[in-house]
């Protein structure tokens, strides 16, 4: 007779409402949660991180707007509430309370190793918040407080996930129990790293301070057709096989978003587009990212019409996420010595 595996298997991932949802988002990570959702194998929990995007200044208008509009792209780009369980972080008080007490188990070296902390203080981390220095152990509360076995993401966030399991070994350890999973990453598919359209070296970010850098689902087919013709290119034609892309980051951006968004692969591309020039390509991509995405935003300006709606659909989310965040929290708090 099969074992019957000790953790329920479960997804969670969540996204910054940090700025409009990008095409890096977008194929890294929101249709690989689709995917998972409609696998079934899985319960699937979605987040969108409220709290993580205060650890850099937001405007509070401006990121309630953000957390809706977030929710709208999940809607639209599949995610059934009614199949996955999707939240906003904040309205689950026991992410924070268990980030409280991974702060007490995490290591200021662990922390202070994070490639995404290093990047994001950049050359002044005296100035930056300690809340994005302990962003990750939030992160691993998010992930462990549902006991949550896979998390699909993109490859920046490789490292936060080796940290989670980091945490949850420490405190199975220090407390001699095997209460949390080592929670597994799933990074596949052809969109792990879609990169800034102006430098082909540089991550595509929602944050970033160039428009151009990136496109958002909430761009119309004008902005992206403009976005793309003035993507960095070199002066090359396409070449006839991966190889060929070597040394030439920002070509090779262009072929991995159009592969990504035909689901095909990059081998293909080239097969297909072999000696064309980027301006014929870049109007191809753009056609392709046209009609890929035009439905998402048009769903997504129709469910931001009614933000009442988006607000119930979180409240529900919240409700039912409880029902697990709960009684894990209680337990946690047992194990550590808490008088309840
Ligand atoms: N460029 C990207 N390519 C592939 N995947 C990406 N992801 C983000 N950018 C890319 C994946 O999207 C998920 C949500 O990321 P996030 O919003 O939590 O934070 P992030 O990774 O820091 O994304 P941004 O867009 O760069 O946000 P800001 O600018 O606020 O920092 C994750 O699974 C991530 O891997």
């Amino acid at each position: 007779m099969a074992e019957t595996p000790k953790f329920t298997p479960r997804v969670f991932s969540g996204i910054q409402p940090s700025g409009s949802l990008t095409l890096g988002n977008y194929l890294g990570a929101m249709t690989k949660f689709v995917d998972w959702q409609n696998r079934g194998t899985h319960e699937t929990i979605f987040c969108m991180v409220d709290l993580h995007a205060i650890t850099v200044p937001q405007a509070p208008d401006t990121l309630r707007h953000n957390t809706r509009e977030l929710c709208a792209g999940f809607l639209a780009s599949g995610i059934d509430p009614e199949k996955s369980i999707l939240i906003n972080q904040s309205r689950v008080p026991e992410h924070a309370q268990l980030g409280w007490i991974f702060n007490c188990v995490a290591r200021m070296g662990w922390m202070g190793r994070m490639t995404q902390w290093k990047d994001k203080s950049g050359k002044n981390a005296e100035a930056a918040s300690l809340g994005l220095f302990a962003y990750p152990a939030l992160m691993a509360a998010d992930i462990l407080l549902y006991k949550s076995t896979h998390v699909p993401v993109g490859e920046d966030q490789k490292q936060h996930i080796e940290l989670t399991r980091d945490i949850a070994a420490k405190f199975n350890h220090d407390y001699d129990v095997d209460f949390f999973p080592m929670t597994a990453p799933v990074i596949e598919g052809a969109a792990t790293r879609i990169m800034s359209l102006k430098d082909g070296t540089k991550k595509m970010s929602k944050s970033d301070p160039v428009e151009a850098s990136r496109i958002n689902l909430t761009d119309d087919a004008d902005a992206i057709a403009k976005k793309f013709k003035k993507a960095k290119t070199d002066p090359d034609p396409l070449p006839g096989t991966p190889e060929g892309l070597e040394g030439r980051p920002d070509a090779r951006n262009l072929v991995n978003i159009y592969a990504a968004l035909a689901e095909t692969s990059v081998a293909d591309v080239l097969a297909a587009n072999e000696g064309k020039m980027f301006g014929y390509f870049k109007q191809d991509l753009a056609d392709l990212a046209v009609s890929k995405l035009s439905p998402v935003s048009t769903e997504m300006a129709r469910l931001m019409k009614d933000p009442a709606e988006i607000d119930r659909v979180l409240a529900r989310g919240s409700e039912r996420a409880r029902e697990i965040s709960v009684p894990v929290l209680e337990q946690v708090y047992d194990i550590i010595g808490m008088v309840r």
